[in-house]
C-alpha cells in the first residue's frame, strides 16, 4: 500500500464502513506495558480494528524481569492464519513486531504474500535489541530472519541498535547525521520503501535523541526530535510504532506520522516520570491514551535535505 493513498483509492472491494483492519502480529506479555498490551489500545483509540495474532504469551516482557513464563505460539499462528484465509479476511495493514523464532518469520512472510491481493500496508518493527544488546530471546539467526522479512515491508522502524544489526555495522551511540542518512538509504536498499530509525542521536545536542526517516520514492529525509528524559521505559518503541501505524492508516503523511508518534511517546513518558515506580512496568499509557483522539498539533518535524521549491 502506498502511504498517503486516500481511503477511496483502494483497489478491491469498496467497504461500506471503512475501519482499517490491522493484523497485529506481536507477543502478549501479561505484565509490563509493551507489545499487544499497547498495540491494541492504541490502534483501537485511533479508529483501527486490531486483529491480534499473538506470537507468544509471556507472564511479563523480558526487559528487567527474571524467570518469566514463555509459551511459543507458532503452532497456533499457523492454525489462525489458515482459518483467516478460509474466512477470506482481508487486511489493510499487516503490522509485525516481536517474533519468537525463525519459523515465525517464515510464517509472517508467507502471510504477507497471502494478503498481497489486498495491497496491505506492511509495517515491520524488527524487534531484536536495544542499547547495543540483543533481547534475551534473540540471536543472530533471528537477525538473519528479520533481514529477510524487511524485504517484504513498506515501512520498517528499527531502533539504532537494530539498524546496526540489520546492516552488519558496529553500534555507535555517537553516529552523525551523514552516517545516519547512509544507514537509512542502505536499509531502504534492502527492500522497504520507508525506513524509520528511532533512538537516533542528534549531533551537538547532548543527550537529545530523535527519530529519523527516509522515503525512497520521494528521496526525502525527515527528523522528529525528542527532548531527552533520563529514563528508559520498555515498550516505548512499540508505543511509537503503533501510533505511527494508526496515523498512516488515518491518511497522514510520513512526517506527520513521525511527529505524532514522537509527541505521544514524549507525553506518555512525561506523564510517567514524576511517579516513583519501577520503569520496567512501562509508561502509564492509561493516563494519556485519550489524547490520541484530540486535534493533531504539529510542532517538531524537520527536513534533512536541501530542497529547491
Ligand atoms: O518491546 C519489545 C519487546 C517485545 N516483546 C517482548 C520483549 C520486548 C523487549 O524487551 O521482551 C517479549
Amino acid at each position: 500500500m502506498v502511504i498517503g493513498r486516500k481511503r477511496g483509492d483502494r483497489k478491491g472491494k469498496p467497504m461500506a464502513s471503512y475501519i482499517p483492519r490491522v493484523a497485529a502480529i506481536h507477543d502478549l506479555s501479561g505484565y509490563g506495558r509493551n507489545s499487544l498490551s499497547v498495540v491494541i489500545p492504541i490502534l483501537s483509540t485511533m479508529g483501527c480494528q486490531a486483529v491480534a495474532l499473538p506470537t507468544a504469551v509471556l507472564s511479563t516482557h523480558t526487559g528487567g524481569f527474571d524467570g518469566y513464563a514463555f509459551e511459543d505460539l507458532t503452532g497456533f499462528m499457523k492454525k489462525a492464519i489458515d482459518h483467516w484465509m478460509k474466512l477470506d479476511i482481508n487486511f489493510h495493514c499487516v503490522y509485525s513486531g516481536f517474533l519468537g523464532s525463525p519459523a515465525q518469520v517464515e510464517l509472517v512472510s508467507g502471510f504477507i504474500e497471502m494478503q498481497h491481493k489486498n495491497q496491505p500496508l506492511v509495517i515491520v518493527d524488527p524487534v531484536l535489541a536495544d542499547d547495543g544488546r540483543l533481547y534475551a530471546t534473540m540471536d543472530m539467526e533471528m537477525v538473519g530472519g528479520m533481514k529477510a522479512l524487511i524485504r517484504r515491508a513498506d515501512v520498517i522502524t528499527p531502533n539504532l541498535t537494530e539498524a546496526a544489526l540489520l546492516l552488519g555495522k558496529e553500534y555507535r551511540e555517537d553516529i552523525g547525521e551523514e552516517t545516519l542518512k547512509e544507514w537509512l538509504v542502505s536499509l531502504a536498499d534492502m527492500g522497504p520503501e520507508t525506513v524509520v530509525i528511532t533512538s537516533a542521536p542528534i549531533s551537538g545536542k547532548g543527550k537529545d535523541i530523535s527519530v529519523v526517516a527516509y522515503s525512497r520514492s520521494s528521496g526525502h529525509f525527515w527528523r522528529a526530535p525528542c527532548v531527552y528524559i533520563p529514563a528508559n521505559y520498555p515498550g516505548a518503541g512499540d508505543v511509537f510504532t503503533s501510533v505511527l501505524t494508526g496515523s498512516l492508516l488515518q491518511g497522514d503523511s510520513l512526517p506527520v506520522a513521525l511527529d505524532r508518534g514522537v509527541q505521544f511517546v514524549t507525553q506518555a513518558i512525561r506523564a510517567s516520570y514524576g511517579f516513583d515506580y519501577p520503569r520496567r512496568d512501562g509508561v502509564l499509557l492509561e493516563k494519556v491514551l485519550s489524547s490520541l483522539n484530540g486535534p493533531v498539533l504539529l510542532s517538531s518535524y524537520e527536513w534533512l535535505d536541501e530542497r529547491d521549491e
